[in-house]
């Protein structure tokens, strides 16, 4: 053969293009590409047992490195298992190539066994779809590549088994690919039209997103500029909270703080690089918003000034416009708001939490907050622990949370660990996972013992899908099917091999959590933890928590905030005296 296979030249293009990894299942088609990365140095097949797991850790590689990672799945039921992952990949915005293999072409329409058609399959969740032929190679894999990178999304390379064991139709040519979208700068117009907004209004509030990741700085120089309260959206949690003498917290369903308040009473809310979905927490009028994806301006809200631009990018093309701000009250106002709603609730459900039974679940996430490194990575499960990371976790713009914050997934945290701890194995990495989550895709467990990978994996076993107690609870629906059976954990992953500590006492709760963290290798760490401790001031009613849920301006869920009452705390005695 004068060019290598379609599988060999696919598998080295990847190495070369920095691939580490190929997260899988093998089976029947895909087995010339597995064969190819066995043959292949510098690359490896990571087994998963599940494939939807294989998309949801290189899901997770790609939100810590930033760079493309790669899943597989054999034909048929190989490829419809990779779709949970994938749509937590791309709405995510992480590049993520699947490989999905297909059955042979000469079965293709004829109802052949596991036939399936990929093409149509992952339309919705990826940006790039193709079935390839050798004719197509390599030139249709480098537009894979290019489209996951450059639209920061999935694309799926479909390819029937007698395609990845031909010859491919080309030779391998090196080609050098580009990383992703380069920074936006704003056009002068739109600037200027956002400098007379913020000028003209007599009081700001910026409310920020993952979009403002790389523009710390400049946000805290607009803030100061205009003397502008700063309030996030769970995405610009991680990027913006940390060192922050502006912020008022959080707003949605899991919020707190004045940001709400904040974000309503201001003449002028400025969006940054969010496209917080929940419009009913938006005021809805006088809103200017910047983004570097123009598809997102004025999709949650109508807009006075619509700026096409990275944040950073834009705030520095802008601070020079702005007529200085003086008066301080609006400001001073909001962080004295902010700084009493935090006292009010910060003990209200860690108090006498010691000798709580069952475990306090805000409890754990409070101390794990305390004892986990400064850079950890916490991945979090769909349901209450996305509500303890809100709460409880202290970023500081090293750390980082991965959840499946958009597309909603289930059983995400521990798959997610598994992708952050193969692209780092020497960084701390804590799978916070629910009951729930965990027995999902429980066979991730041999996963990690496999790979020998020290996740930590930190379990709230409350017996039950308690975010839908919750939600039941809100709805004024009779709870149903939300309990489980009471289950050892501990003892499943023991019977896998891996280190297990079952913690009942919440009088060890410290000192279980600093022990598995400082053990090498994986550790479950199991906390029976209470249920109907479901952050709801006990007081109330469920209309009353409706209520609180569309007026938004407390929030459904009054649980405890941990450190964040510090920083309120600090930032208020920060305020100049006159
Ligand atoms: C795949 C999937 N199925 C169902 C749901 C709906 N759902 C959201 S949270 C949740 C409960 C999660 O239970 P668990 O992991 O035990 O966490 P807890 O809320 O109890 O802490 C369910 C069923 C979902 N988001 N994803
Ligand atoms: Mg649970």
């Amino acid at each position: 053969m004068a060019n290598p296979t379609v599988a060999e030249q696919l598998i080295r293009m990847l190495r070369d293009a920095g691939v580490e990894r190929v997260y899988g299942v093998v089976g029947d088609s895909l087995n010339p590409v597995v064969d190819a990365i066995r043959r292949t140095d510098g690359i490896e097949w990571v087994h998963v047992h599940n494939e939807e797991a294989g998309a949801f850790a290189a899901a997770a590689e790609a939100q810590v490195t930033g760079r493309l990672a790669v899943c597989a799945g054999s034909c048929g039921p190989g490829n419809t298992h990779l779709l949970q992952g994938l749509y937590d990949a791309q709405r995510s915005g992480a590049p993520v190539l699947a490989i999905a293999s297909h059955i042979q072409t000469a079965e293709i329409g004829t109802g052949f066994f596991q036939e399936t058609h990929p093409e149509r399959t992952f339309q919705d969740c990826s940006e790039w779809c193709e079935v390839v032929t050798p004719a197509q190679m390599p030139r249709a894999l480098r537009v894979a590549i290019q489209t996951a990178l450059g639209r920061r999304g999935v694309s799926v390379l479909v390819l029937p088994g007698d395609v990845a064991g031909a010859e491919s139709g080309n030779p391998t040519v090196p080609s050098v690919v580009a990383p992703g979208p380069s920074r936006v700068v704003p056009p002068p117009d739109q600037v200027r039209a956002l400098a007379d907004a913020l000028n003209a209004a007599r009081t700001v509030t910026l409310f920020c997103g993952a979009g403002t990741r790389d523009a710390h700085a400049e946000v805290m120089q607009l803030a100061e500029a205009v003397l502008a309260p700063v309030a996030h959206a769970l995405g610009g949690k991680e990027w913006i909270q940390h060192d922050n003498p502006y912020d008022v917290g959080m707003s949605g369903l899991l919020g707190y703080g004045a940001a709400h308040k904040a974000t309503h009473e201001a003449d002028l809310l400025l969006m940054l690089g969010t496209d917080f979905p929940y419009a009913n927490f938006l005021p809805q009028r006088r809103t200017a918003q910047v983004d570097a994806d123009p598809v997102r301006l004025g999709r949650r809200t109508p807009l006075e000034v619509a700026v096409v631009g990275d944040v950073g990018e834009t705030i520095r093309a802008v601070l020079p416009l702005l007529e200085r701000k003086t008066d301080r009250r609006f400001l001073d106002g909001m962080l004295r708001e902010h700084a009493e709603s935090l006292e009010k609730v910060v003990g209200a459900y860690t108090r006498q939490v010691e000798t709580m039974r069952p475990i306090h679940p805000e409890w754990v996430a409070a101390q794990l907050d305390d004892l986990a490194a400064d850079d950890a990575v916490f991945t979090v499960d769909t349901g209450m622990c996305n509500v303890w990371a809100a709460r409880y976790l202290t970023p500081n713009g090293r750390r980082r949370v991965i959840g499946s914050f958009r597309h909603g997934s289930m059983a995400n945290a521990l798959p997610h660990a598994i992708g952050a701890q193969l692209a780092d194995r020497s960084r701390q990495v804590v799978s916070m996972s629910g009951d729930g989550g965990l027995a999902m895709l429980m066979g991730e467990l041999l996963t990690v013992r496999l790979h020998r990978l020290p996740v930590k994996i930190v379990l709230f076993n409350n017996a039950s899908l308690g975010m839908v107690k919750l939600e039941m609870m809100v709805d004024g629906i009779v709870e149903f099917g939300t309990d489980h059976e009471a289950t050892d954990f501990s003892a499943i992953a023991r019977g896998v091999g891996i280190d297990a500590i079952r913690v009942e006492d919440p009088a060890l709760v410290r000192e279980s959590l600093a022990d598995g963290l400082s053990r090498p290798g994986p550790v479950l760490m199991e906390f029976v933890t209470d249920a109907n401790a479901l952050s709801i001031p006990p007081a109330i009613t469920a209309e009353q928590i409706k209520g609180f849920a569309l007026s938004a301006s407390k929030t459904i869920l009054g649980g405890g905030v941990g450190k964040m009452v510090d920083l309120a705390r600090a930032n208020l005695r920060n305020i100049p005296r006159p």
